[in-house]
């Protein structure tokens, strides 16, 4: 059936807009019937075994999602995620650290040289060829929150959500661009913001509701990633309900797939877009457009760029950057083993510690390249418990231990598909750029209170460089300067001699 006429199915269905719509048509008979023996042939004929008792809202809702997964691929995903193959004999691939001339680190360079990157950051964003795509199609399961992410609060004086420090510092980022190239309109630095199913709407009520932070809504794109189908331990297609495939968001590298099915590749070519930083929403200390970090990339020329921290511990959830057998590449926390987590180097530190934390950099050129490899980009396996329906007894299923796998695309998976020498990785002040929000309050590591302690000891810092003072009432220390105020510490020396009782927050000039 033509996607436009299934299109026109979900608009009746109330699923694209609010309005009520005439009742919907059955799924033309054969369509299912091609549909239904694409599914038998690959063995997963079992999806349709309710079909013919739904209504027809209900078989026109499960027609459009198994008409948009292809069975065989996923038999072939699944096939290759549940029995992997053998690789005891294979040449163990050769892992290093990143070789020195592709790294630079902010915490050895010196400062001319990072003004320079940031001053040349900023002319590329006045010349309006910088975009941003924010990654928030996570579900946030170990934060606890039913929101997405970037809504949450996680208790700064101004209350202000994740999302909107990082609308803010957009801003604030296209009015330095604008002053240092003095220019008498605001340069626009376009925010496309990935969703994923379970977050599309919050996130879209939430912007709406927030006036966008500010931003106009023009150069706000919220668009959503792809799904892919839950499998059993057995290799099935699981069922969340009779209607409906049980289904998960493709993973953070489900990106690059959802940039040419959405209208943001194309949006960001029409807008003359050349340099793109990707980032994850959960970094509350993220630096969104980074006038230094795209300086620093553009200068090397590179299709893509990454940031890195120095890795807090061995144990430490992040995936490390890393050369393997020559290409750029990062092993997971998830995939890593002790002996390399652990391993030193002559000077006792972490052998494997550039962190990785979701921030990179891409050219448009680079970009432009995806449906060359976008297929090619492997699959992860989570093990996990899934709820589904037992297509034998028609019983909702709640099971208690693992019962199938969910496969996602890691975004940092594209790494090896360059030549070395079109990839540099910058390593930063994990206390200036990296504060994950990852885990509920109270857990003591990447939780809010850590997040909000972050920023707060990182105003007061930028406070005091500018020669305030900053007398702090017990652990509620720390000053929230707002991105509008100041992008990175600049524009605070009005504050020189001033006295602030801390807890505080500096939203408007005359605070
Ligand atoms: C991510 C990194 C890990 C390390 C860590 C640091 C990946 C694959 N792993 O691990 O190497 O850098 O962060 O904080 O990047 N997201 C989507 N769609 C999805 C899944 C995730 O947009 O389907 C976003 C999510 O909203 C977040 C980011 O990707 O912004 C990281 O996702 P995560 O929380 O699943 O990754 P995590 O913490 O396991």
């Amino acid at each position: 059936m033509a996607t436009g006429i299934v299109n026109n199915l979900l608009e009746r269905l109330n699923l694209t807009s609010g309005e009520k719509k005439a009742p919907v048509q059955e799924p033309d008979a054969d369509d299912v019937k091609n549909l239904q023996e694409k599914y038998k042939k690959a063995g997963q004929g079992h999806v349709f075994k309710f079909y013919d008792e739904l209504d027809a809202e209900g078989k026109a809702k499960l027609y459009e999602q198994l008409n948009n997964f292809d069975p065989d691929r996923i038999n072939v995903l699944a096939d290759k995620a549940l029995h992997p193959p053998n690789t005891d004999n294979d040449k163990k691939p050769e892992i290093e650290p990143l070789p020195a001339e592709v790294s630079e680190s902010l915490l050895e360079t010196d400062n001319s040289k990072v003004d320079g990157y940031n001053t040349s950051g900023l002319q590329l964003i006045a010349e309006n060829k910088v975009g941003v795509v924010l990654m928030a199609g996570g579900q946030g399961t170990r934060l606890g929150s039913s929101d997405p992410k970037g809504c949450f609060d996680i208790g700064l004086p101004s209350h202000k959500s994740l999302f909107q420090m990082q609308g803010e510092r957009i801003l604030k980022a296209e009015e330095l661009a604008q002053k240092q190239a003095d220019k008498d309109a605001r340069p626009t630095v376009p925010w496309y913001v990935m969703t994923s199913g379970p977050t599309r709407a919050a996130t879209a009520k939430f912007f709406k509701d927030n006036n966008y932070f500010g931003l106009s809504s023009d150069n706000v794109i919220i668009f959503e990633q792809g799904v892919l189908p839950c499998i059993s331990n057995e290799g099935k297609i699981l069922m969340e309900s009779k209607d409906k495939v049980a289904v998960a968001p493709d993973g953070n590298g489900g990106i690059y797939k959802a940039l040419i099915t959405s209208p943001v590749r194309s949006d960001m070519r029409k807008r003359g877009i050349e340099h793109i930083h990707a980032y994850c929403v959960d970094n509350c200390l993220v630096k969104v457009a980074d006038p230094v970090f795209l300086g620093f990339a553009a200068s090397k020329e590179v299709d893509i760029a990454t940031k890195v921290v120095r890795k807090r511990a061995a144990n430490e959830s992040v995936g490390l950057i890393v050369q393997k057998d020559g290409k750029p590449d990062v092993v997971e926390y998830s995939e890593i083993d002790k002996e390399m987590a652990e391993a030193t180097d002559s000077q006792d530190r972490l052998k494997f510690r550039a962190a990785n934390i979701v921030n990179h950099y891409y050219s448009f050129k680079f970009l432009e390249s995806i449906e060359e490899w976008m297929d090619t980009l492997p699959h992860h396996v989570a093990k996990k418990k899934i709820p589904y329906l037992d297509t034998e007894t028609g019983e909702s299923k709640k099971p208690e231990k693992a019962n199938g796998i969910k496969l996602e695309q890691f975004v940092f998976d594209v790494f090896p598909f360059l030549p070395m020498e079109k990839f540099a990785c910058l390593e930063v002040h994990r206390k200036d750029e990296f504060s994950p929000l990852k885990n509920a309050r109270g857990t003591g590591e990447d939780d809010p209170d850590t997040s909000k302690k972050d920023i707060m000891s990182q105003g007061a810092g930028w406070l005091r460089d500018a020669g305030a003072t900053v007398v702090s009432e017990g652990d509620e220390a720390g000053v929230e300067v707002s991105p509008l105020i100041s992008y990175g510490g600049e524009g605070l020396e009005y504050l020189k001699g001033r006295e602030i009782n801390a807890p505080a927050v500096i939203e408007r000039r005359e605070d």
